[in-house]
């Protein structure tokens, strides 16, 4: 998974949150330390790191829990509204006719950038134009060409000529007819002064609307003065970060996005044309924190379950298939549902059990639950029977929890599997199972 570093630490963090038996000064204390921590271990900037936890720690100590949600949700809200809001700063790159320029050091992706958004752009309708204005690298130019080929775009370039401005002007003027204009300029090692003037010269012929930063998603404490070199030569209106298919941490983005006041546009997911996903803060803060979706976790999403959604959760009960990723899934999905009762007692046979459930007490065991899967691995969420002690205690200390909050997950499947595999075996119950789902009416 994408961010691991960040992630695992956080979750331990909400983990503490979730585990805690109620809310007070030392509890938000410790758990800004232990968030402190899991950012500085990300590589985000020391003082970004500051201005978080403060606001974090002000919030949850004055203000007061909306109805309906407990001190704790209120206080994972907040850690969360906080992270969101370093990296929601505006709208994803506009598909209209413009120009864009990409700037960064060296490897960082840039050329292969330049060639994704080509073809996006291209793939909409648009004329598009890639002009190679990096004249340090001798095989930028073959490079870029390729990618154009690749996905049908013209290249501008003039392979020898080492004055970038010029050969901006003159594909400006070859490219008349076309109404998205792409500009690949050169990387380097360091932030050199001759590099800074060569992209304000650029910059000045260019005219661009749009200046990306493209930053590689593995740099840690070095994005912060990167992008504010960048932001001060060019003024970087976009950050697109790159190779989020790897291992990296992510922490670079949080500072790189800080220092510049840019939104992240793009992610980069992989080396091929249509590895560019369109950035999305409450995605991107979601996969960091390690949840499948933490607005669901904190019931924000209540209203917004559709019957796709419902059916769904109803069809994977049917296929008999029933693994822990299934009740992953499947607690999700209850849990974006809201009130518990609603969605058992659409499956005929379980009105009755819901009765013996606590309804507060469920949301936090899964809660729970969610931390502890999230440290299994994908072989043991197939298959929860390989895991005895020595797995068990790995899991456990994954996830920051106690051995014994393990053995009760899985003894909660091997239930659930019980309870599942008997409704199934059962042909009336099938059949009105069935029936509901055709009918599209679910009762709820
Ligand atoms: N896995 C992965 N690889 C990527 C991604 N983006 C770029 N790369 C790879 O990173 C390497 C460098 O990419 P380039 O696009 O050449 O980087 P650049 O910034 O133009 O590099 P210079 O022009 O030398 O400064 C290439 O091997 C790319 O295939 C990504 O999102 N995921
Ligand atoms: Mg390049």
């Amino acid at each position: 998974m994408v961010l691991e570093g960040l992630g695992k630490s956080l979750r331990s963090v909400l983990g503490r949150i979730s585990d805690a038996s109620n809310v007070n000064e030392d509890l938000v204390k410790e758990v800004s330390k232990d968030l402190q921590r899991a950012l500085l271990q990300a590589d985000v900037n020391v003082q970004l790191v500051l201005a978080i936890t403060k606001r974090v720690e002000e919030r949850a100590l004055q203000e007061r829990p909306p109805a309906g949600k407990s001190a704790k949700e209120h206080v994972i809200r907040i850690i969360y509204e906080e992270l969101v809001a370093v990296l929601d700063r505006g709208d994803p790159l506009p598909m209209k006719a413009q120009r864009i320029m990409m700037v960064g050091l060296y490897g960082q992706g840039k050329t292969t950038t330049a060639g994704k958004l080509a073809w996006q752009f291209s793939k909409k309708g648009f004329k598009v134009g890639l002009i190679a204005a990096d004249v340090h690298r001798p095989a930028a130019y073959d490079q870029l060409l390729q990618l154009g080929e690749k996905v049908g775009v013209d290249v501008h370039g003039e392979p020898g000529n080492e004055d970038a401005p010029a050969i901006v002007e003159n594909g400006l003027r070859r490219f008349k007819d076309k109404n998205v204009i792409i500009i690949d300029t050169s990387g380097r090692h360091g932030l050199e002064e001759d590099l800074i003037q060569e992209l304000k010269d650029v910059s000045a012929v260019a005219r661009p609307d749009e200046r990306l930063l493209v930053l590689d998603s593995q740099v840690g404490q070095q994005a912060g003065p990167q992008a504010a070199a960048f932001h001060d030569a060019v003024g970087v209106t976009g950050v697109v970060l790159t190779k989020m298919d790897g291992t990296a941490k992510g922490g670079g983005a949080l500072s790189a996005v800080a220092q510049t006041k840019a939104r992240i546009v793009h992610l980069g997911v992989g080396e091929q044309i249509r590895d560019l996903e369109p950035f999305d803060a409450d995605r991107f803060i979601s996969r960091l924190l390690g949840m499948g979706d933490v607005q669901s976790l904190m019931e924000l999403a209540k209203d917004n379950v559709t019957d796709a959604d419902v059916e769904e959760t109803a069809r994977n009960m049917m296929s008999g298939r029933f693994t822990l990723k299934d009740m992953y899934n499947q607690m999700e999905a209850v849990n974006k549902m809201g009130p518990l009762q609603k969605v058992m007692s659409m499956i005929p046979g379980f009105s009755n059990i819901e009765e013996k459930m606590d309804m507060e007490d469920s949301q936090q065991r899964l809660r729970r639950y969610k931390v502890i899967m999230d440290s299994m691995t994908d072989e043991e969420l197939e298959d929860p029977r390989i895991v005895k002690a020595s797995r068990a205690r790995r899991i456990a200390t994954g996830a920051g929890v106690s051995g014994s909050d393990v053995r009760e997950l899985i003894k909660q499947y091997n239930q659930s599997k019980k309870m599942m595999k008997g409704m199934l075996g059962n042909r009336k119950m099938r059949k009105q199972l069935m029936k509901q789902m055709q009918g599209g009416d679910l009762g709820l």
